[in-house]
């Protein structure tokens, strides 16, 4: 792994995959996975920057002051699912959103200790008067607190299929009437040419942002059966089955899609 130096924060370059891995490697949110997780996030996922920008300006319009917290006073209650380093946490702090400091109450959550003690430690430093707290956990079987919004930032995708409809049932539970799940999440369409087409696309995308076919191979085979794509349909299905009056696709690039669920 290699940094630059003479940036305020230390870029490092993700080289997870330079080297040939044992084909059955599967890919894991390891302490590797986590010192290069910015810059991996950002040349594999496109319109990340552009996803992460917009959530301020959604939790402007429908987060509703609807909860309390301990001191008494009126918040709203945002949850980041999946948090990783925190990267939707901190988009939702940007000036866009006009929020004061005492004014969310943000749970970040997510299964890997590696990623959790790093955004813990990044959170406290660059929001140390914010109310956030960033919790190890598995977000199936975790039970959520009222809140207003939520962010599923690339996650779901992760979680076995069969476990994906008790997760949103259990947002849908949570969210006060009114409030939005954001679920942003790498899909197929269905079709075998538009998604031959969709996924050789991003493969260029990949390219573009430096990936050498050796890693970009190697990515490929350690996702496999790890991170499990579904059709925006099915996805706009099971949000209407768990009760979501309303969803609707509000940004699409390639083979990554986001949505917004109203309760
Ligand atoms: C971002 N949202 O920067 N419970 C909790 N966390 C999980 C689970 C689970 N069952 N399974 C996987 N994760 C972030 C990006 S990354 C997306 C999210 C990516 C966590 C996993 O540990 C990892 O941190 C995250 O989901 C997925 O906006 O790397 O493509």
């Amino acid at each position: 792994m290699s940094t630059t130096p003479n940036t305020p924060d230390a870029v490092v370059y993700d080289k997870v995959f330079t080297t040939p891995l044992d084909k059955a490697a599967r890919f894991s949110f390891d302490e590797q996975v986590v010192a290069c997780f910015p810059d991996m996030i950002r040349r594999s996922v496109p319109g990340y920057g552009q996803m992460l920008a917009m959530l301020p300006i959604f939790a402007k319009r429908h987060c509703q002051f609807g909860q309390t917290n301990e001191a008494g006073k009126r918040i709203s209650r945002v949850y980041d699912l999946g948090c990783s380093l925190g990267g939707a946490t901190m988009a939702l702090l940007n000036e866009a959103g006009g929020f004061t400091a005492d004014q969310l109450q943000i749970k970040a959550v997510d299964i890997s200790p590696a990623m959790t003690e790093k955004a813990t430690r990044v959170l406290a430093e660059n929001y140390p008067d914010h109310d956030i707290e960033v919790i190890t956990a598995d977000i199936r079987g975790f039970q959520l607190e009222p809140c207003d919004m939520v962010i599923l930032n690339l996650t779901l995708q992760f979680l076995p299929p069969e476990d994906r409809t008790q997760v949103l049932q259990t947002i849908y539970n949570a969210l006060n009437d009114g409030g939005i799940l954001v679920l942003t999440e790498k899909t197929h369409t269905g079709d075998e040419q538009d998604d031959a087409w969709l996924v050789e696309r991003y493969y260029d995308f990949k390219r573009a942002n430096g990936y050498s076919e050796l890693e970009i191979s190697g990515k490929r085979n350690a996702l496999e059966n790890v991170l499990i794509t579904d059709t925006l349909d099915t996805h706009h299905k099971r949000l209407s089955e768990v009760g979501f009056c309303r969803s609707l696709t509000w940004f699409q690039f390639l083979n990554f899609a986001s949505m917004i669920a109203f309760k």
